[in-house]
């Protein structure tokens, strides 16, 4: 697939998925999605792949939907519809998926922006970067799974006042108040983001990818039901080899060569 809307590169295990539409600070058009969901097909297909990151070209991270393919003129416009069809499998799609997902949020994310970061399983922010939930100024509702992630990771309080007030939030507050994972100085942020992801890409794939699945899963489950999910993954991750080669370099007082198998 030619690709006009992102960037898609692997090499070494690690597969960076670049918004590339930045004179529109990155806004997502039908084409954009489209353009994602091929990522998203060879990240789960390709068995090489062994961690993503997604990323902004430019000054912004995301503007969430591009109002220019709005066109509120031609009468009543079934949002539902886009939402059903683009954003709901995006997210869905990128907390399933068989490998760890870092968000390097390179500078502003707005409206759907915020939320696709928040469905990353580690999202790391430029000091510079901010998040604005600009559904408010549009007489809309937080999408892209919003609603869910929000009061989970700052409580209901500063959820409410945040997508109802419309403020933009500092990405040193988001870190504060647990939104993301961390806010890192500006100039070193693309060599933590690079560190990250160099890690991430030589770990032990499906260890993370379990150790991922039974944190997810935790925030609907009983106590009882968590118990039988680490049992379950604990197992499958037991018959890895890259957990009898975790063991071994242990024991032999070396670092750990994992394959990701
Ligand atoms: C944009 C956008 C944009 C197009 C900046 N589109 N061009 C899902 C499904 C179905 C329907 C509806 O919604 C959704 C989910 C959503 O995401 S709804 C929320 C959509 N997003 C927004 O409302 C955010 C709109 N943008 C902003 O509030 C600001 O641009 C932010 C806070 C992101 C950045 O502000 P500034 O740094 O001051 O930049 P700017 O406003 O000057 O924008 C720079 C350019 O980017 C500008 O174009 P221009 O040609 O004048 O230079 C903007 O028009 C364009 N742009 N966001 N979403």
């Amino acid at each position: 697939m030619e690709l006009q809307a992102i960037r898609f590169e692997v090499e070494n295990g690690i597969a960076r998925l670049t918004l590339a539409r930045p004179e529109q600070l990155n806004a997502f058009t039908v084409q954009m999605h489209t353009e994602v969901a091929y990522a998203l097909d060879r990240v789960e297909n390709e068995r090489g792949i062994r961690v993503l990151l997604i990323t902004g070209a430019g000054r912004a991270f995301c503007a969430g939907q591009d109002l220019g393919e709005r066109n509120v003129d031609a009468g009543p416009l079934d949002l539902g519809s886009n939402i059903e069809k683009y954003y709901n499998p995006l997210v869905r799609r990128l907390v399933a998926l068989p490998v760890p997902v870092v968000c390097a949020v390179n500078g502003v994310a707005a409206g759907a922006g915020v939320n696709l970061a928040l469905a990353c399983d580690i999202t790391i922010a430029r000091k510079s970067a901010k998040f604005v939930q600009a559904f408010s100024a549009i007489g809309l509702v937080p999408d892209a799974g919003g609603t869910w992630t929000l009061p989970r990771a700052i409580g209901q309080t500063r959820a409410l006042a945040f997508v109802l007030s419309g403020e933009p939030l500092s990405a040193e507050r988001a870190e504060e108040w647990g939104m993301i994972w961390k806010a890192v100085d500006d100039e070193s942020f693309d060599a933590q983001v690079d560190a990250l992801v160099q890690r991430l890409g030589a770990g032990p794939t499906r260890g993370l990818v379990n150790a991922k699945r039974a944190i997810r899963a935790a925030s609907t489950a009983t106590l009882e039901e968590q118990l039988d999910l680490e049992r379950d993954l604990q197992r499958e991750s037991g018959l890895t080899d890259d957990y009898r080669e975790g063991v071994t370099a242990f024991k032999q007082k070396r670092a750990p060569r994992f394959t990701g198998i």
